[in-house]
């Protein structure tokens, strides 16, 4: 928030858009009025062209700058935001790509020859590099979308979702900045850049990477109780993730983190782990898998191999953590659970939560989130409605 400020203080436009670990209603309620109020552009949800889903601003040296802006969309809340930016009535069959597709074409048809046209998403794109912190189950390839999606008339494509700093291939320069921090240790071998793009209305985009030296890195020790000691006192400010490569002992985790005060993680190397299954009771450590990895390792462990599983799992993850936002679903939502798993027979049906769950939960003005207003300030004071406050 303090770099977002900082960055209007100088008279800069700054639009910023939620990712899939927001939560975008909230985004949409408190911060987007607020920080409206302050100058700063801010989208929680997908919104329509003229509801501040494409913004058209004047840059500090008057030229015109398009913005088309596409947060995240999860699976789930694609089917609803289709109907209000596609009036397109709901479908049981959800294609993902297709509609992000349209959206796209559709935030981006405002772009013109004599303004600097720019689109920015919140997406899995084919062929981009994980970074390593992201959310699995948000970036298989359920949610990955073809380059092609972005127009050649774009002078700029500005992506989040993937953690890595990279570009990606086609009709226009398509760029990750990557995060600014490592979000986890997965992410220490990234060098967190920001991107300084100079575009013209006419001219392509030139992308500049300038290095992020302020945060702390992360750094993973490895070794003996005495090596790991050494190599922390040798890193310095780094938060460290330190494994250990002994026999476990009681008091061992405390005495690594007397001795490194920048320990954030302290864990037994895989070989001196209990093993799943060597002994009654004792089970490997869950410590370091993804929901996905223990669900699979789960299925594995108990000899069961219906790829079914997986999905209907995948699809229950996504549901939950896609956005903490969307738990304000819409009566008619409810339609939508027990048809996304329409594979499952009759006896897996207890994996799915049952579809009473969903029509409990109250039911949101979805419209009323997505103000059709065609100002900023108009749109920014009644866009929350009472029932997600
Ligand atoms: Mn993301």
């Amino acid at each position: 928030m303090r770099t977002l400020l900082a960055l209007r203080s100088d008279g800069r436009q700054v639009v910023a858009i939620a990712g899939n670990h927001d939560n975008q209603h909230l985004l949409d309620a408190l911060y987007r009025p607020v920080l409206g109020e302050l100058g700063l552009h801010l989208l929680g949800t997908p919104k329509r062209p003229d509801a501040g889903g494409t913004l058209t601003l004047r840059s500090r040296r008057g030229e015109t700058v398009n913005v088309a802006a596409l947060p995240f969309l999860s699976r789930r809340y694609a089917v609803r935001a289709a109907e209000v930016l596609l009036h397109e009535a709901a479908e049981h069959t959800l294609d993902y790509s297709r509609r992000v597709a349209e959206m796209i074409q559709l935030l981006t048809t405002p772009f013109s020859g004599d303004a600097v046209n720019i689109v920015m998403a919140h997406v899995t794109l084919l062929g981009g590099r994980r970074g390593g912190g992201e959310r699995d189950v948000q970036t298989t390839f359920d949610y990955e979308l073809p380059a092609s999606l972005f127009p050649a008339t774009a002078h700029y494509a500005a992506l989040g979702h993937l953690h890595r700093q990279q570009e990606i291939d086609g009709r226009c320069p398509i760029f990750y900045s990557g995060s600014p921090l490592a979000i986890d240790f997965g992410e220490e071998a990234n060098e967190p850049v920001a991107l300084v793009v100079t575009a013209e209305p006419g001219i392509r985009a030139e992308v500049r990477p300038v290095r992020i030296a302020g945060g702390r890195v992360l750094r993973t020790v490895r070794g003996t109780l005495d090596e790991v000691v050494t190599k922390g006192e040798q890193a310095g400010e780094a938060y460290l993730r330190v494994v250990l490569c002994e026999p476990a002992r009681a008091g061992l985790g405390d005495l690594v983190r007397d001795k490194l005060p920048n320990a954030l993680e302290v864990q037994l190397d895989e070989a001196y782990r209990p093993q799943a299954g060597s002994r009654g009771g004792d089970r490997r450590s869950r410590a370091g898998r993804s929901p996905l990895k223990l669900f699979g390792d789960y299925l594995a462990e108990q000899n069961i191999d219906d790829p079914r599983l997986s999905a209907m799992f995948t699809e229950l993850l996504d549901e939950i953590t896609g956005s903490a936002g969307e738990a304000a679903a819409p009566d008619g939502d409810a339609a939508t659970v027990p048809a996304a798993v329409p594979a499952a027979p009759a006896g897996e049906a207890a994996a799915v939560p049952p579809a009473g769950e969903a029509a409990a939960v109250p039911p949101a003005g979805e419209a009323a989130a997505v103000p059709a207003a065609p100002d900023r300030e108009a749109a920014a004071v009644p866009a929350a409605p009472a029932g997600e406050a």
